[in-house]
């Protein structure tokens, strides 16, 4: 069985109010794609977030349709999961009748996962699908047990306990929970959770699955020699996250035969951080193609500073002053400190330090005249 892992593709997602749904398109239709045909995949899993919101576009649902066309005319089955930013009913809508053409969706949990069996020349592979799984989703779901004050990680190896896994079998979860172990990025969104609780899963609730296929965290990560993985977000989502990003690629042969691997795609167009000086990033060489932001190292700006920007970088996400390292915040002093300086110069030393700029004309004779009121005052 040749599998292809992919998760949190948060479809009409957008940055600094910038679509890139024309990046998912390429992305799904020009970077996945290929793979799912080149590796001859039976079935592609979507571990959850397929929207990014509850209320998709017209347009990223059309999107996710093409994908699908597209997967299914090569043959291949795909079998998804909501995460806890999709829409169950609308994750779910034609669930029964889209079955029959090899597409399997479940994204809404009621008293166990649903299970999907292919078959290969192996035998079967029993797929079980947990969408994203909360302690108030078990409460409902397991009125008969003792769910008060249970835990994400309880909440997750209880729903899993109701499926009698047969571990003779090859079995797969598909699943939308976060796992000890992964950190978030700054485009995951952490549940509202109680003081001194954790929405976080213990690896070993996958432990009789020959292989997990993880969502929700949207850096890539793989556990347990490559079988239980992240393969991450289909693009970066966040300023500061790497460009790198992979689909999984697994292949089950007879049970305790596996293989996995992460194959890397390319993003259209990449999150760029461009830091310098005022001076220095106005005069750089325009890029039209990627996503910028802009760091400044100094203080000066100008009016039309976003604009200046905006022409150079037509993707410019936006731009922020370099902040101070935190051991230059914890430090009282200053390295170039030099007790033989007289106080003005020292002040002007500091500044610099601080800054990387001298302090201007104006800013000087303000200080030297405070300078000199202090001395008058301890005088008097
Ligand atoms: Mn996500």
């Amino acid at each position: 069985m040749r599998i292809i892992h992919i998760s949190d593709l948060h479809l009409g997602r957008t940055m600094n109010q910038i679509s890139l749904l024309d990046d998912q398109r390429y992305m799904l239709l020009d970077q996945v794609l290929p793979l799912i045909k080149s590796k001859n995949a039976d079935v592609v899993l979507i571990a959850g977030d397929i929207f990014d919101t509850f209320n998709p576009t017209n347009e990223a649902m059309a999107l996710y349709d093409d994908f699908l066309n597209a997967v299914h005319s090569l043959g291949t089955k795909i079998i998804a999961i909501s995460g806890n930013h999709d829409s169950p009913m609308r994750v779910e809508h034609h669930q029964i009748l889209l079955e029959d053409s090899g597409y399997y969706v479940s994204a809404s949990f009621e008293k166990e996962m649903m299970k999907v069996t292919l078959k290969d020349e192996y035998g079967p592979v029993n797929f079980y699908l947990l969408p994203y799984f909360t302690p108030e989703i078990a409460r409902r779901a397991f009125p008969l047990e003792d769910t008060t004050g249970i835990s994400y990680d309880e909440a997750v190896k209880l729903a899993i306990k109701q499926s009698k896994i047969n571990t003779k079998e090859r079995n797969v979860i598909v699943s939308h929970q976060y796992v000890v172990g992964a950190n978030r990025d700054p485009s995951d969104t952490k549940p509202l959770l109680k003081a001194n609780t954790s929405d976080a899963v213990g690896l070993n609730a996958y432990s009789q699955f020959d292989y997990a296929a993880l969502g929700h965290i949207h850096k890539n990560y793989s556990f347990r020699n490559g079988t239980v993985v992240y393969p991450g977000s289909l693009l970066p989502y966040a300023i500061g996250t790497s460009n790198d990003r992979f689909v999984s690629y697994v292949e089950l042969k007879e049970k305790g035969k596996i293989t996995t691997e992460l194959l890397p795609i390319y993003p259209k167009r990449k999150l760029i951080t461009l830091k310098g000086t005022y001076d220095e990033l106005i005069n750089s060489k325009p890029d039209k193609v990627n996503y910028i932001e802009i760091v400044l190292t100094d203080e000066k700006t100008s009016p039309t500073i976003s604009w200046d920007f905006t022409r150079l970088f037509p993707n410019f996400l936006g731009m922020r002053r370099e902040e101070i390292s935190n051991s230059q915040k914890n430090q009282g002093g200053f390295s170039s400190y030099d007790s033989s300086k007289s106080a003005i110069d020292s002040i002007c030393a500091f500044y610099k330090e601080k800054t990387n700029t001298d302090l201007d004309g104006k800013s000087l004779k303000l200080v030297k005249s405070i300078l000199e009121e202090c001395i008058k005052d301890k005088k008097a």
